[in-house]
This record gives C-alpha cells, sequence and structure tokens, in this order.
C-alpha cells in the first residue's frame, strides 16, 4: 500500500485550518492537522513544497521509519514548523493504518486505559461577577474541570478574557499588562470562585508566560489555599532549570509545554520532577509517534498529559489527542472548546462530549475528515496572534 496523493487544504472557517490529506493507491485516506495559529502558510509550504514531494511512492504504514525519515532528513531539527508539518503527515498515517485495520486508534495504542478523556472548558469575563455565571454554565454542563480567567481592574484587555478575535488582519492587536496588578487581583478572585463553589470543581488558571520565577513562585504560594489542579505556564520555559525556583517555593501544580515541539524541550522538566502536567500536542510535538514518547518518559517521572487543545487547532487535531489520552496511563486532563458549527460542517467528526468528559469515535481510523468542498467555501485570511506590552510600552511575552 502506497502513498499516491498527498495535499494541503488551507481553510478559515472562522480560523485558519491547515490539513495535510493523504492518499493511498487503494484509495484509502488519512488526515493530519498543521495548524499553526499566525503562521499557518509557513507550514502548508514546508508541506507542500519539501514534503510531500518526499510521500508519495512510499509505503503508508511505515509510520515509525517515516517519521525518521522526515526528521533526520531534514539535517535541520525541531521548530514548530517542521515539528507541525511532520505532526501532520504521522497523524494522517496512523488515521490510515486504523482505517486499514478496521480499528480505532486507541486500540491500535493499546486500547482503553480509561472510560473516558475529562476535559476542562474555559471560564472567561472581564468581571468577578461574570465570571462566576460562566464558571456556573460550565457546571451545568457538566465539566468537572474549569481554566478561571479574569479581567484585572485597570487593565483593558487580560488575556483569556476577549482576545478571541476572527481571522482578517496580519497586524497583531496590541494589549497592555501589568504582573503587579495582576498578582494583586488573581488570589482574590480564587477566594471568591471557591467560596462560591466548594472544594470540588478543579480549577485552572493560565498565566501565559508572563511572570519571572520569584512572581511565579509568589502567585503559586498565594493560591495554595485554593488547591489549583494546575498553574499553566507561570514562565517562559526556554530556561528549564528556571523552573526549580519556582518548585521550591510552591505546591501549587505546575503545567507547561504548549509550545513545545520536542521532546528535549520538557526533558529537564520532566526528569527533574519540575512540573506536574505536560501540555504538548499532537499537531506542535512531532504527531502521536512523538508525543506518546514524550508521555511515556513523564509517566516515569509522575508528570501526568494535559494537552493543549483550543479552537486554534483542528477537530483533526482532537480527535487524534482523544486517541491517546484514552490509552496512556498517565492521562490528566484534555483541554476542550467547542468549535463554531462551520468549522464542525468543515470537519465531520464522531467523537462525542457527556458528562464531562470527551469519548474518542470508534469508527475505524481517527473517526474525522476534511469535507474539501465545504473547506474551499472559506479561503484563507490572514491572521496573527496578538502582542503584549508593558505600561511603559516595553514588550512583553503574549
Ligand atoms: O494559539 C495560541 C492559543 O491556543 C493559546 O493562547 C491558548 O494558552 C492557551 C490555552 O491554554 O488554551
Ligand atoms: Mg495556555
Amino acid at each position: 500500500m502506497k502513498i499516491a496523493d498527498a495535499r494541503v487544504i488551507v481553510t478559515c472557517p472562522g480560523r485558519n485550518f491547515v490539513t495535510l490529506k493523504i492518499v493511498t493507491d487503494d484509495g484509502v485516506t488519512g488526515v493530519g492537522d498543521a495548524t499553526l495559529a499566525g503562521r499557518e502558510l509557513a507550514v502548508a509550504s514546508y508541506l507542500t513544497e519539501h514534503v510531500v514531494p518526499l510521500l508519495i511512492g512510499r509505503e503508508a504504514d511505515r509510520i515509525e521509519d517515516t517519521w525518521q525519515y522526515l526528521y533526520r532528513g531534514a539535517y535541520w531539527r525541531r521548530g514548530p514548523v517542521t515539528m507541525s508539518a511532520i505532526a501532520a503527515v504521522d497523524t494522517a498515517l496512523w488515521d490510515i493504518k486504523g482505517k486499514v485495520a478496521g480499528l480505532p486508534v486507541y486500540q491500535l495504542l493499546g486500547g482503553r486505559s480509561r472510560d473516558g478523556v475529562t476535559v476542562y472548558g474555559h471560564a472567561n469575563a472581564p468581571t468577578v461577577d461574570g465570571l462566576l455565571a460562566e464558571l456556573a454554565r460550565h457546571l451545568d454542563l457538566g465539566y468537572r474541570a474549569i481554566r478561571v480567567q479574569c479581567g484585572v481592574p485597570g487593565l483593558t484587555d487580560t488575556y483569556g478574557v476577549g482576545q478571541d478575535k476572527p481571522a482578517g488582519t496580519a497586524v497583531p492587536a496590541e494589549t497592555v499588562w501589568s504582573s503587579e496588578r495582576y498578582l494583586h487581583h488573581v488570589p482574590s478572585v480564587f477566594a471568591q470562585v471557591r467560596s462560591e463553589f466548594g472544594p470540588e470543581v478543579k480549577l485552572l488558571h493560565d498565566v501565559h508566560h508572563r511572570l519571572t520565577p520569584i512572581e511565579a513562585a509568589r502567585l503559586g504560594k498565594s493560591l495554595e489555599p485554593y488547591a489549583l489542579t494546575w498553574l499553566e505556564d507561570p514562565v517562559p520555559a526556554e530556561l528549564q532549570e528556571g523552573y526549580r525556583l519556582i518548585r521550591q517555593h510552591t505546591t501549587t501544580p505546575i503545567a507547561v509545554g504548549e509550545v513545545f515541539n520536542t521532546v528535549w524541550d520538557c526533558q529537564q522538566l520532566i526528569t527533574e520532577q519540575l512540573i506536574d502536567y505536560v501540555r504538548a500536542t499532537v499537531v506542535h510535538a512531532g504527531g502521536i509517534t512523538h508525543l506518546r514518547r514524550i508521555f511515556d518518559l513523564a509517566h516515569l517521572y509522575h508528570v501526568r498529559s494535559g494537552s493543549h487543545g483550543t479552537t486554534t487547532m483542528s477537530p483533526v487535531s482532537l480527535a487524534a489527542a482523544l486517541h491517546l489520552d484514552v490509552s496512556i496511563p498517565n492521562f490528566g486532563l484534555q483541554e476542550y472548546l467547542p468549535y463554531t458549527e462551520a468549522t464542525d460542517a468543515v470537519f465531520p467528526h464522531s467523537y462525542r462530549f457527556a458528562d464531562g468528559c470527551l469519548h474518542p469515535s470508534e469508527e475505524p481510523g481517527l473517526g474525522v475528515d476534511i469535507d474539501e468542498e465545504s473547506a474551499a467555501r472559506h479561503p484563507y485570511r490572514p491572521a496573527s496572534l496578538p502582542v503584549n506590552r508593558l505600561e511603559d510600552g516595553t514588550l512583553h511575552n503574549w
């Protein structure tokens, strides 16, 4: 069974998504997500110009060998563009392998380790009152784990609150940040949330890379009474040893990894047990094959999975994530935000949400596809992620 065709489909049903569709010589198709938000066309071009020509005529069942061929064969290793492109090929080949075997992909990964994949949703609001209402709405929908983001007095546009801008302009929006205002406000938000909803609901919070290690240590310590499930991305993690300082000061669990591309980005964080959850994803960390390697290493060091799963990546990624989530021994949580109707129409899928969990498809393969006619009705529109400045104009991390 050889690869006869591979095509890259870029579509924008509200957000841009890049999908690789591989077709074998006996007509089996597989899909993989290659979406890198704000840099979509770089991955589309990498695939079209440098990867697709290498795929035609290769054996479709040689997933590991194809992964190694694309990784080592490029000479230039790692990086989000390369690893998202490899991820798309890898995911599509797992989809094909499942279809040929007549099994959902999770069966090829060892079968179920749990009944369902516990997901967390997002409660976001500019005010605490609005936030409490959003939390109540999520609990009514059945969520048992909820990420909490709230506006900060004195800042007009805080991360996670109203930043979900549609595609349309390549020039990034700019937001303004103050770590002092933020650190002053956040503990009081969690105090109100716990007093309103009690100890049972799992609460998470995303700092989105904005603090220094000592600031993060202070925040973690001040949030200890509210028993967060995790504090996410408190500090950028290029300097992995920077997390030692946070760890020395607080028992608030730490989650990191949505921008990681390989196991090397988190090797020290994992082996020194500096984090509790690793948030790498199928699409940005080299596909099912490589992400499973990251989770296997994490398992040895008591670190659990907590994969990134926003609507900046496509339902193909989410479908693939669920097959891994349900099968690995060290699953923690999966992020989940429902897609718009337009996106669901472009990517028909059969995973489903019930009682705070997502359930992977039982169809052979991943159980997700791309409707190419529908995709063609939503052409690419330039879009960038925002940038962020301190109050004095200094460029900071978004
Ligand atoms: O594309 C970037 C977003 O997906 C990211 O900002 C979302 O931090 C995020 C999260 O945890 O969902
Ligand atoms: Mg995040």
